[in-house]
């Protein structure tokens, strides 16, 4: 039976860079995930009877959250859901599914990197037939429906048993739990020669990759070591935890500090990966080089070609703006265009669906290409074995002949995480007032030549979207971007990305501190950061 119920008063809830994410006492809240789904279904038109993608990345209150989901998407009428078992999906698994049969869209629920257990985060996100993240239009309605909605639908139906798998007829619709892994591993399976990783992993090339007890750990126990014969000790926390065993499911220097002591250790494996809470992230540390995101986006890109998926070679390339430029050399060399997009990978799904970029990346630690509409950590880590097995030369070596051929790009992330909402906005609108003066002006010996708010017109669909992020260029070369997080759960989270550039191989190894000192001093002086925030100096550096 549909019910209709009414709802509690709701606060307008606005998606963020990637879907709601609050605290999960939040989402725990009566009525307050039902809202917010029903608000979804009320801004999507022709849904009736088709079918949609629900899973997530298995953390605390993920269950719950699917049985509610399934049972409004029902009540409103979806014909099919396609669940994975135990609730599990991770982001670009979920992606493909709803590619690749065709669904209306998917509801993932995740809150990606961010902490999980009942006093960590909860998430959820739509993504639209293309399998991507909704576009702007599509999330600015929702959030438009989220003030005004006052009542949701939702079947009266006893829960559905998520472990097991199989079909059943659940009020008018129906209802497929399938196992998360097989689709994905197939397609990963299309992309990437099985047998010469095969060959590289037993020929004593050592990985580790740390599955943080969050999603990917099936994902990489199927394709590492059931597919690919990879040592079973290669996966590490491969069992996906509520409260990913209390860890920070962030790959970042920071939280896998583990791997990156391992792989800088004498003897260490030949590449330490990990991924994060939803699977779309990824780490590549070699043995003795840790591979920045900027850089591992332009060395696929520039060896894409030699993984069979990519053989005919790439259509363009594109990254968001806060990562660095690195990928713009690769693309010139190829002769194909570089995007440059607001931070967010819906941004990229315009791109991919014309089939103007085939790869694109950010700085956070994504990714991806035209073969799902997500950021994707496996392919990433996947595309590297691809590229390792094939050049038979250590991740090290391949980053050297990188940066002597290309250039090196010096570059870090520094973040002041959970500062006063206010300190961080007053400190970006400060910046954005003082736009018009600061070029021409110099700090510390450094020359301002250009100051701007990355402002980016979509060439596929015409949109505009503004105020995306504070660069300043430099006369000397070097540039420093200040943007606001999009992702945190409390305060603010201000994120300052620093760039240089060094075509000179006897300068490129230096350390990124030392290298972008200048630079870094600068960063905190003209924006005044703690001034505005109270803070001396970054929580993570990255
Ligand atoms: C999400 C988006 C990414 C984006 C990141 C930025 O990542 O999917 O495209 O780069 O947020 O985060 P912030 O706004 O905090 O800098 P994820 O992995 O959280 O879905």
């Amino acid at each position: 039976m549909i019910q209709t119920l009414a709802t509690t008063p709701f606060e307008g809830q606005r998606p963020g860079t990637s879907g709601l994410r609050k605290k999960v006492k939040v989402f725990q809240q009566p009525r307050y995930l039902e809202n917010f789904v029903q608000s979804i279904f009320d801004c999507l038109e022709g849904a009736h009877g088709q079918t949609l993608v629900v899973g997530g990345d298995g953390r605390f209150f993920n269950r719950e959250a699917i049985q509610i989901v399934v049972k409004i998407a029902l009540a409103n009428g979806f014909g099919r859901i396609l669940i994975g078992r135990g609730g599990i999906l991770s982001t670009p698994a979920a992606s493909n599914l709803i590619r690749k049969y065709g669904a209306f869209g998917g509801v993932i629920l995740s809150a990606s990197h961010n902490p999980g257990g009942p006093d960590g985060d909860f998430g959820i996100k739509y993504n639209a037939s293309n399998g991507g993240p909704a576009p702007e239009k599509l999330t600015e309605a929702v959030f438009a429906r989220t003030k005004a909605i006052k009542e949701y639908r939702i079947l009266d139906a006893p829960d559905i048993d998520l472990d097991r798998l199989g079909a059943l007829g659940l009020g008018p619709g129906l209802i497929e739990v399938i196992d998360p892994v097989d689709d994905y591993a197939l397609l990963m399976q299309s992309l990437f020669d099985f047998d010469k990783i095969r060959g590289l992993l037993q020929s004593g090339f050592r990985l580790r990759f740390d599955a943080m007890s969050a999603v990917t750990g099936p994902y990489a126990k199927r394709i590492f070591v059931d597919l690919l014969g990879a040592s079973a000790d290669s996966v590490l926390n491969g069992t996906p935890l509520p409260d990913f065993g209390g860890h920070h499911p962030d790959p970042n220097l920071v939280n896998a500090k583990h791997l990156l002591d391992l792989a800088m250790s004498k003897d260490g494996p030949d590449l330490c990966a990990a991924s994060d809470g939803d699977g779309d992230r990824n780490l590549i540390i070699g043995a003795g080089r840790y591979v920045t995101p900027s850089d591992s986006l332009a060395i696929l890109a520039g060896n894409a070609h030699l993984a069979p998926g990519y053989a005919r070679g790439v259509a363009g390339v594109a990254r968001s703006m806060p990562t660095s430029a690195a990928a713009d050399k690769v693309a010139e060399r190829l002769g194909v265009n570089l995007y440059e997009t607001p931070t967010g990978w819906k941004f990229f799904g315009n791109l991919l669906d014309a089939g103007l970029a085939t790869i694109c990346g950010e700085e956070s630690a994504g990714t991806g290409s035209d073969h799902v509409r997500e950021k994707d950590g496996l392919w990433a880590i996947l595309l590297w074995l691809n590229i390792l097995a094939v050049r038979g030369q250590s991740v090290a070596a391949i980053v050297a002949d990188h940066w002597a051929e290309y250039g090196r790009n010096y570059y870090c992330r520094r973040d002041y995480e959970e500062v006063e909402a206010e300190g961080a906005n007053a400190l970006v609108q400060a910046l954005r007032d003082a736009l018009p003066e600061l070029p021409g002006k110099s700090f510390g010996g450094l020359k301002i030549a250009k100051a701007d708010d990355f402002a980016y017109h979509d060439p596929v669909d015409g949109s505009d979207t503004t105020q995306q992020g504070i660069r300043l260029l430099f006369s000397e070369g070097g540039r420093i971007v200040y943007r606001l997080s999009g992702t945190g759960t409390s305060g603010a989270t201000l994120r300052v990305y620093i760039e240089r550039y060094e075509p000179d191989p006897a300068k490129q190894n230096l350390d990124t501190e030392t290298a972008l000192a200048d630079l870094i001093a600068l960063s905190q002086e003209i924006a005044g950061i703690a001034h505005y925030t109270g803070r001396l100096a970054p929580s993570v550096v990255t």
